[in-house]
């Protein structure tokens, strides 16, 4: 598991060069964002159970065969696993927004996960609009304007997109 400080050591180290001119900018760049950082990562953890709730109930709109017998979702059981690896998704997205890097997520929950939905028979592609849901909501709460100095988030809002799109990708 690396951040984006100990990824360009790591990759430094492994040419057993100094930090380029390159490097120290963009780490330079990204101390001096770092509170829209530690925002962006904020508001996704204290929106976590809507973020999911929502997501869920819209996926089940849209493939209401997810929770009729027979279904992915059908039975509390199997309705709490789905609501339970929805969080465990977005808890980990919020990690990799925090380091900067998208090595946590894929270490630690996206490695296998595709093998895993297949021997349990979870419909992956489920799954990945389920996690295209969160990605929607989460970067609308980090873009809302209000109750927050106003500063450009674009940057940011898309390097979160991009760990939804990874998640997405890595089981549709
Ligand atoms: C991955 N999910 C399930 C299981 C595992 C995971 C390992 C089997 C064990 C169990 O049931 O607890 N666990 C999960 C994860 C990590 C981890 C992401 C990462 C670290 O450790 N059902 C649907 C939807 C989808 C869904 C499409 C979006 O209809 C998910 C939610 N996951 C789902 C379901 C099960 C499951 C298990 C229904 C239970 C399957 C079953 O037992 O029939």
């Amino acid at each position: 598991m690396l951040d984006a400080f100990a990824k360009v050591v790591s990759q430094a180290d492994s040419k057993g060069e100094f930090l380029s001119t390159s490097q120290l900018d963009a780490l330079t760049n990204m101390v001096k964002e770092g509170n829209k950082r530690l925002d962006t990562v904020n508001r996704i953890t204290s929106n976590a159970s809507t973020i999911v709730a929502n997501a869920a109930r819209a996926l089940f709109e849209e493939q209401p065969q997810l929770i009729q017998p027979g279904g992915n979702a059908y039975t509390n059981r199997r309705m709490a696993a789905c609501l339970r690896d929805m969080e465990i998704i977005l808890r980990y997205v919020t990690y990799a927004t925090l380091a900067g890097d998208a090595s946590v997520l894929d270490d630690r929950c996206l490695n296998g996960l595709r093998e895993t939905y297949q021997a349990l028979g979870v419909p992956g592609g489920s799954v990945a609009a389920g996690v295209q849901k969160m990605k929607d909501a989460a970067v609308s709460i980090v873009n809302d304007p209000n109750g927050i100095t106003k500063g450009d988030c674009s940057a940011l809002a898309s390097e979160l997109a991009s760990y939804f799109d990874r998640a997405a990708s890595a089981v549709g």
